[in-house]
């Protein structure tokens, strides 16, 4: 088989990417290890920046985002029993972000790739990339039993953190910065109608915790944990009860109370590899970067990677123009460094972490008061929250 664009992964970036291409009259197969069932169904993401929902209303897809989508003008922090309010909309003038949860924009990708019948293999086995540095790379993999090869004169690595495409570039040629966190998170979904319409960053001295939601009838929470935790030992009983513990207020606002459907461990990580190119391999998203979840970024960052890359290649195809191919990397690392800091910040100040010395818990504390009160403060989180524009 042979395309022009052949992208590994069918997660956000991958299957935005196709569909952007797609516009352009560019010519893309996707090739996903995955099931569709499972892609569809991964829990993960919630919150969408405001520049992530322009995305997918020009890209034509955000008919079911703008139904469903919950748009939030704040958000929350809770510490010291006190709630306060971050009203990002007047800090931002106008900005917003949307919780849509990311399976459903994979979904609504998926289904638009099938109605433009997008070439795109799920369950795909041994993927391997071929000839990057030359000008007639390949990838093959084995789907159903077949092997299977499609030449192309590019290719995406979109295939996550765990994926081939990063580690199919020589070590030499990349060098990755890396934080592991001594805390990971426990995410729970609950059948409960959410008790706020805003989510609720919580810091207490026992831990984080984060309410959120994925619909009126569905309530998101997570609480800080250990990275080694066994969900064993967490009922439900035990986990409702540490929720309360942490979010416990003077205000009387509590979580409402469900059924719990869904629970799991996150680990908490900052990656970045530099660049995010090799010959005719551009990485994007996850396969190229990772935030601790605490910012909301990294669906975000993905969707910002593959909107640059789509213009460069627009730009390749259309003018025969390489030199934003070439920019790539160092057009994305901009807006991903900025990322990263606005995660590792959020993620500092908001946990209290089992190696903190006194001093450095009443750092966080402070840095809690500084961004609650003093307008300065309060507008440069806002506005990375909810994400800094696109350049033109
Ligand atoms: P994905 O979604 O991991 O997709 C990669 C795809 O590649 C496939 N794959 C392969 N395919 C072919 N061959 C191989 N060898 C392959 N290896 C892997 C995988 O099966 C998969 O389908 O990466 P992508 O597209 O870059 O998207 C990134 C996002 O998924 C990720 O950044 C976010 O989920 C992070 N994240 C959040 N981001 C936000 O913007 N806002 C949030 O509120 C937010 N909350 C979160 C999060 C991530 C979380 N977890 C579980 C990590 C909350 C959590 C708990
Ligand atoms: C989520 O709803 O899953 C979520 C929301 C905000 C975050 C991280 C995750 O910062």
């Amino acid at each position: 088989m042979r395309t022009q664009v052949a992208i590994i992964g069918a997660g956000p970036a991958g299957l935005l990417l196709s569909h952007l291409l797609r516009l352009q009259g560019i010519d893309s197969m996707i090739v996903e290890a995955r099931s569709r069932d499972y892609c569809e169904n991964r829990i993960r993401a919630g919150v969408l920046e405001q520049g992530t929902v322009d995305t997918l209303n020009e890209a034509g897809l955000g008919a079911r985002m703008q139904r469903e989508g919950l748009v939030h003008h704040g958000i929350e922090l809770l510490f010291g029993r006190e709630l306060h309010r971050i009203d990002m909309t007047a800090l931002t003038g106008g900005r917003s972000i949307t919780v849509y949860s990311q399976h459903e924009v994979v979904r609504d990708l998926i289904a638009a790739a099938l109605e433009h019948d997008q070439t795109l293999y799920f369950d795909a086995e041994d993927v391997s990339l071929h000839g990057l540095p030359s000008d007639a790379p390949h990838v093959t993999f084995k789907h159903r039993g077949v092997e299977m090869r499609i030449d192309c004169d590019y290719v995406a690595g979109c295939d996550g953190f765990h994926g081939i495409s990063r580690a199919s570039i020589p070590a030499d040629v990349l060098r990755t910065y890396e934080r592991v966190y001594p805390f990971a998170w426990l995410g729970i979904l609950a059948d409960a109608a959410p008790s706020k319409d805003e989510l609720v960053y919580a810091h207490h001295e026992r831990g984080f915790a984060l309410f959120s939601m994925r619909s009126p009838s569905v309530t998101r929470l997570y609480l800080q944990c250990h990275p080694d935790e066994d969900l064993a030992l967490w009922s439900d009983e035990r986990i409702w009860a540490e929720l309360r513990t942490r979010f416990e207020n003077t205000s009387g606002w509590l979580p409402n109370e469900g059924h719990i459907t869904q629970k799991s461990v996150t680990p908490m990580r900052s990656f970045v590899t530099e660049p995010m190119q090799y010959g005719r391999l551009f990485l994007a998203g996850d396969a190229a970067h990772i935030v601790p979840p605490t910012g909301a970024k990294g669906m975000n960052l993905a969707v910002a990677d593959v909107r640059v890359l789509s213009q460069a290649l627009a730009a390749r195809y259309r003018d025969a123009r390489t030199d934003l191919l070439d920019a790539y990397s160092r057009t994305c690392l901009e807006r991903i460094w900025r990322s990263e800091h606005f995660s590792y910040f959020m993620t500092n100040m908001l946990h209290p972490s089992y190696d903190d010395t006194p001093f450095g818990n009443r750092m966080k504390l402070a840095e809690l008061k500084y961004v609650t009160s003093s307008h300065a403060a309060a507008q440069s989180l806002a506005e990375n929250y909810v994400g800094l524009p696109f350049a033109a």
